[in-house]
């Protein structure tokens, strides 16, 4: 029987939906942002080819026929430089508590790459399934796919191996599908509508936060934070949106400002496009630059600053 035919058939013999919730979880810039877009059809996460873009777990819902997914999104593994680092790495290692089962991404390293059996190492006792993907296999040379497979199989960690390309598309339908036979049956708890449990104000400081760190270098992708300071729609439609891009140190205004202000220029025209297409209507963007000194080091600025709730 064809896939597709297998599952409907399921679907009618086994009345009762699946509810699980599903953290994905990896070393840092592995795809994991990515690779929730491509399932969920939409961009509801940031990405970019540095380490460090994910700084919370964000959950996301998807609702199929079958099932309700609320996917977390967790910022990838890494060895912290910092106590901004150190925080992001913390909110990494909370994904672990109250989950059905695991994603854990990796590449086709051809092998397993320490870092992953660092964090091997610190699970002792994990009381739900762990589906390995690798992702990124239109990258994979020669062997190094069925080298990876081999290798992280040695492990004996995982339930499933599945090969993954996010930006592709390749076995995504397949990854969902093993993913859903391991999930409990469950009633959906969330309208099938809900994409994001995250608020509106949360997911336009992340748009604009994703073209900073794409569109800079060095520390500074990680030395910034984004806060919507208010948001106004007006009578014809049009939403007004102030926000401030906040970094670390006076010296790196003027490199987000750029000559004759070209930088803050490109930023604000991306991330007004980006928000438009997620809000449906209009936007004026209004960015400003703002100097917190030392934002980075201060415990409770980096809750304020990188949390969720800003207004
Ligand atoms: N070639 C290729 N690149 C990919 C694929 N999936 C993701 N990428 C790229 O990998 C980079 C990192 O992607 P992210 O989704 O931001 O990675 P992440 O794991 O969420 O990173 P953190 O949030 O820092 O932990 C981006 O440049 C993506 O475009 C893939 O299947 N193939
Ligand atoms: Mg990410």
């Amino acid at each position: 029987m064809h896939r597709a035919e297998a599952a409907r058939a399921e679907t009618t013999e086994n009345q009762k939906g699946k509810f699980g919730i599903v953290a994905v979880v990896g070393q840092t810039n592995v795809g994991k942002s990515t690779f929730l877009n491509a399932v969920l059809g939409r961009k509801l996460l940031i990405t970019s080819s540095k380490p460090q873009t994910t700084r919370n777990q964000i959950r996301c819902i998807l609702t199929t026929d079958r099932a309700q997914i609320v996917f977390v999104d967790t910022p990838g593994l890494h060895r912290p430089r910092n106590r901004l680092g150190r925080h992001i790495l913390r909110e990494a290692h909370r994904a672990h508590r109250g989950i059905d089962a695991m994603l854990y991404l990796v590449e086709p390293w051809g092998k397993v790459i320490d870092a992953d059996r660092e964090a091997f190492e610190r699970w002792n006792r994990l009381e739900f399934p762990i589906l390995l993907l690798v992702n990124k296999i239109d990258t994979a040379k020669g062997n190094r796919l069925e080298e990876t497979l081999l290798a992280y199989e040695a492990t004996g960690r995982f339930e499933e191996l599945i090969p993954i390309s996010a930006t592709r598309g390749d076995g995504l339908g397949d990854a969902l599908e093993t993913l859903i036979g391991y999930l409990p049956e469950g009633d959906r708890l969330f309208p099938a509508d809900m994409e994001s449990e995250q608020g509106e104000t949360f997911l336009i400081s992340e748009l604009i936060r994703e073209k900073v760190v794409r569109l800079t270098y060095q520390e500074i992708p990680h030395s910034i934070a984004v806060r919507v300071k208010w948001l106004r729609e007006r009578d014809d439609g049009l939403v007004e949106i102030r926000a401030e891009i906040i970094v670390d140190r006076l010296s790196q205004k003027g490199i987000i400002v750029g000559k004759r202000g070209e930088l803050i220029k490109r930023i604000g025209t991306l991330a007004r496009a980006d928000i438009e297409a997620m809000l449906g209507s209009r936007v004026f963007l209004d960015l400003i630059v703002k100097v917190d000194a030392h934002w980075t080091r201060d415990e409770d600025r980096i809750r304020q600053l990188t949390g969720q709730e800003q207004l």
